[in-house]
């Protein structure tokens, strides 16, 4: 039996009245909870008759009632798709023409429901779920209505899709294995030194890797206890603080707890581990946060495609500014553009193999083969360096990715959108220091002929915050006379990030 929902209930099954959950307002769900809850729910959803390797689609709050839909489609073998919860209509119609779900199950407030995005749709059922754990999907629960047997999977059977973009602005869903996620799992389980006794405090979203397969997975695999916050909040973040003894996160919310007053020793008393990742953690901010509290971050590097491919150790030395070492069984090297393994401290592409590495992108074969080598590496589109003792730095990326807040921002679908928008010749999207999100999205354009005056900022952010989900909106756009390009006609991005790298700097001054 290779379904990885086995695998978690065979771990908590000796611990069932152990708290799973706790919620800021003090709820608690035991393992027993999350056994019947997650039993009942699978029975409503086999109820629409579905088969193995159906798609479900999810945009929903954040709630124990969504992990609990998470773990059913798991037992039943079914793919669960969950979407960013500030995805707009128009983003979301691509992965319901993309994915073809049998049931959608989306809070009352999604766009699904507002602009009727199911109705050419044939055969798709919808369910609703609140953030409150409240819906349709819930009202028919019954404690004599479960489904208790968990559906037989193979290792490379897909249990979740999360969608990625890329250079052309369209995004790809990435297949993840029940074998990527368990082995994952089992080895970060192992490597940061989970026991029972530790409690997570989890503030992250539950729609991408991080919080839904690196924060979830470990605490399911270990019997954890799970601080359970709506989103990250810094002041009750401090607040749940001291109950707890892990906490992961992106760079932001170390930098945020850092800047509040109230972050002092009694807040992290009984911590053991702050694990950053998603994101470039600065070397500033790791090293403020080893001076303020004795805890060196634990920074670690992972993608959609791979899951979690390397770390910095538990015990041992952390370095900042590097990710540390390969996860047992995985292997990273660096190759020159020609595909020659680089020697240790040269920089190049990083490239990973291991039992982590997704099963390609959905319908999408020829875009799966551009991402691998001919000996079956995966390419990251991450630039970095190995030292003499395995360490791994990344430097840069070769993919144009802006990554704001741990969120990722492919340009191209942003530049897409600008270029087609009135009066407007061309576009670069482009991603600068920012003091809270690391990087910030800004955009560069430039007017049709004539057209100059008809540059309006504000009206074409509104536009873009019609299309795109919060975060891939820029910030600020500049108009200028003309993008700088290089013989080959490329824009010259590197030109734009100097001359306007001070954006946000000079949005604080101005303030
Ligand atoms: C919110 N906004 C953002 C971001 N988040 N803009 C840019 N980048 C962002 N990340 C928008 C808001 O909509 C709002 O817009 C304005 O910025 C200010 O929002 P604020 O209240 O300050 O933000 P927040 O709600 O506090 O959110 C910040 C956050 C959040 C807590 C850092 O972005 C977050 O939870 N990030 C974590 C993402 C994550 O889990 N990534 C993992 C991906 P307006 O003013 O217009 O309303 S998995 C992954 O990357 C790999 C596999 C890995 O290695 O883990
Ligand atoms: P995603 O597409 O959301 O999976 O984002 C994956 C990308 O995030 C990676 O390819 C890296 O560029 C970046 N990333 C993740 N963790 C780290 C980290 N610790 N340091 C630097 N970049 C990171």
């Amino acid at each position: 039996m290779s379904n990885l929902y086995a695998l978690f209930e065979e771990r908590f099954s000796p611990n069932l009245t152990q708290s799973f959950i706790i919620t800021k307002d003090n709820r608690t769900y035991s393992y027993q909870d999350l056994l019947s809850s997650t039993s009942q729910i699978a029975y409503i959803l086999n109820s629409y008759k579905l088969s193995k390797g159906d798609r479900v689609i999810f945009q929903v709050k954040k709630s124990p009632e969504a992990i609990f839909l998470y773990l059913a489609c798991l037992k039943l073998g079914l793919i669960s798709v969950p979407l960013n919860t500030s995805y707009t209509a128009s983003e979301i119609s691509y992965f319901l023409d993309d994915i073809e779900p049998s049931i959608v199950i989306c809070d009352p407030e999604s766009p699904i429901i507002k602009e009727n995005l199911l109705t050419d749709q044939n055969q798709i059922h919808l369910l609703t779920l609140d953030g409150s754990g409240k819906g349709s999907l819930i009202e028919n629960l019954s404690n004599d209505a479960c489904h208790e047997s968990i559906v037989d999977t193979q290792v490379n059977d897909t249990a979740c899709i999360l969608y990625t973009s890329g250079t052309t602005g369209k995004p790809k869903g990435a297949m993840i294995t029940h074998g990527n996620l368990a082995s994952n799992a089992i080895t970060l389980h192992q490597i940061w030194g989970f026991s029972k006794n530790d409690i997570l405090l989890h503030a992250l979203p539950i729609f991408h890797v991080h919080g839904l397969f690196v924060a979830l997975n470990c605490a399911l695999l270990s019997t954890n206890t799970m601080i359970f916050l709506e989103h990250f909040d810094v002041d009750e973040v401090i607040h749940h603080l001291p109950k707890a003894t892990v906490l992961m996160g992106v760079p932001t919310y170390y930098a945020r707890l850092l800047s509040h007053p109230d972050f002092t020793a009694s807040t992290y008393k009984n911590m053991r581990l702050f694990i950053s990742g998603s994101a470039p953690l600065l070397k500033e901010v790791s090293d403020n946060f080893f001076i303020k509290t004795g805890h060196r971050v634990l920074e670690r590097y992972g993608m959609t495609e791979t899951v979690m491919i390397a770390s910095n150790p538990l015990n041992g030395e952390r370095v900042p500014g590097s990710v540390g070492t390969a996860l047992p069984g995985i292997d990273v090297r660096i190759t020159a553009d020609d595909g020659r393994i680089l020697a240790e401290n040269e920089t190049g592409n990083i490239q990973v193999s291991g039992p982590n590495v997704f099963n390609g992108y959905w319908r999408k074969p020829d875009k799966t083969k551009e991402e691998f080598t001919d000996d079956g590496f995966f390419k990251t589109g991450d630039v970095g360096f190995l030292n003499d003792r395995d360490y791994l730095t990344i430097i840069g990326r070769s993919k144009d990715l802006i990554i704001s807040g741990g969120y990722n921002v492919y340009p191209k679908e942003v530049e897409n959108l600008i270029n087609d928008y009135a009066n407007i010749e061309e576009s670069a999207v482009i991603g600068v220091p920012h003091p809270d999100f690391g990087e910030g999205v800004i955009a560069v354009v430039v007017m049709e002929p004539g057209k100059k005056e008809e540059f309006d900022a504000t009206t074409l952010i509104k536009f873009l915050k019609q299309h795109l989900a919060n975060y891939k909106v820029p910030k600020f756009v500049f108009a200028i006379d003309k993008l700088p390009i290089n013989v080959m006609g490329k824009v010259q991005k590197n030109i734009l990030r100097d001359r306007f790298q001070d954006a946000f700097e000079r949005q604080t001054i101005a303030n």
